[in-house]
């Protein structure tokens, strides 16, 4: 491959090569308590990636993290160390849009630190959909979809403020989909919660559920069915991720609603295991998972081999994060379940010019190119960790 481009009719700059890769971290106060089985937060914590190339162009990207490193092995530290002292070196000087080729030298470089290199790759993306005024789901095959249906997650794990909390959403036609959390306490008090909630949003909500790896196998098949019973048409990762055969076991039995795997899948083996042992119903695609934009088209795609049902997952990131999923959401030809990129309207703030647009229960992918946002930067100096 040719280390740069010439310039073009116009005479642009067209010097792709990667001239700096600079890290920060960012936090931001969310408007409540967010509890999960195995982390509770009060703020969000990210990794902000800007790549500059030699053309001038600078891209953007976000890694996020739920309660350090708690939902997944990387914490936000973690991940700046790693990227300053790994990753960024492994890049600097490619070619941009060597996607793949970027994905492979950070391979090299670093095992895993999925979500460190999905950061990397989305400001790649973003500062050649700059360099050439094309959105990045152009460059990743198109989008088919303007924007997508989007939940919202009730974890304060209060019913009463929960039901309070999903009747704000209905009212304002901004979500009409709920994602519970559960397993932060014993089974029984949530079946209690979740019947409670069942019973108060009965005909207007649609519900799902999240235990975020916290019951075994015993458990879950004692509330499996209760919950589909409850109308819950979704159960996601009620298993720990090592536990894929017991997945499938809970899958096949009678009363036992769609099964949506998350913590089991980060990577393209992972989805085709999942398909083998018949675990899942669909599956939570997520760029912290699948340490990119491409890694996310690539489990997508084992996953729709199998005719497993495709959800937008997050990880509650802000407008940039949340942008780039969009970008690579808006290219799948079926995403079954829409998604739950909420966490630009769970925080108390943004580091964006524009928050992403969400209306009539669903989010808008952004237009503009790249990734479609842009960094403020006073509200970045503000947010930034000193
Ligand atoms: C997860 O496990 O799905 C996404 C939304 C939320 O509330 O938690 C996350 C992570
Ligand atoms: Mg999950």
């Amino acid at each position: 491959m040719p280390d740069s481009l010439p310039p073009d009719a116009h005479g642009m700059a067209r010097d792709l090569a990667i001239a700096d890769v600079q890290s920060t971290i960012v936090d931001v106060p969310t408007v409540r308590r967010h509890k999960l089985s195995n982390t509770s937060v009060t703020a969000q914590s990210y990794v902000l990636v800007r790549v500059r190339l030699a053309n001038g162009a600078e891209g953007i990207g976000e890694a996020a993290t739920l309660g350090g490193p708690r939902w997944s092995e990387e914490s936000v530290e973690a991940m700046k160390a790693n990227i300053d002292a790994y990753l960024a070196p492994a890049v600097l000087g490619l070619r941009a849009d060597q996607f793949e080729a970027a994905g492979l030298r950070m391979d090299a470089a670093a095992k895993r630190n999925n979500a460190a290199k999905a950061a990397v790759e989305t400001a790649l993306f973003d500062a050649v959909g700059k360099t050439f005024g094309l959105p990045a789901a152009a460059l990743l095959g198109g989008a088919v979809r303007d924007r997508v249906p989007v939940l919202w997650t009730l974890a304060s794990g209060d019913p009463a403020q929960e039901v309070e909390e999903a009747g704000c959403k209905l009212d304002a036609r901004l979500h009409r989909t709920f994602k519970v959390k559960v397993g932060a306490q014993d089974p029984a008090a949530d079946m209690a919660r979740m019947r409670h909630l069942a019973r108060a949003l009965e005909g207007r909500a649609t519900l799902i559920v999240d235990a975020n790896q916290a019951w075994d196998e015993t458990v879950s098949a004692r509330c499996l069915p209760q919950l589909a019973e409850m109308g819950v048409v979704l159960v996601e990762q009620p298993v720990p991720a090592w536990n894929v055969a017991g997945l499938a076991r809970l899958r096949a039995r009678p009363g036992t609603p769609p099964l949506l795997a998350d913590e089991c899948v980060f990577d393209a083996h992972d989805m085709l295991a999942v398909v083998h042992a018949a675990a899942a119903d669909a599956v939570s695609l997520k760029l912290v998972k699948h340490a990119g934009l491409l890694g996310v088209k690539r489990v997508a795609a084992v996953a729709e081999a199998a005719g497993i049902g495709l959800y937008g997952g997050c990880l509650l990131e802000s407008s940039v994060g949340a942008a780039a999923h969009l970008q690579v959401f808006s290219t799948l030809r079926e995403l079954a379940w829409g998604c739950e990129h909420f966490g630009p309207q769970i925080l108390t703030g943004e580091y964006v010019t524009e928050p992403l647009r969400f209306e009539e229960f669903h989010v808008h992918l952004p237009t503009g190119p790249g990734i479609g946002v842009a960094v403020d930067e006073d509200r970045l100096r503000h947010y930034a960790r000193a």
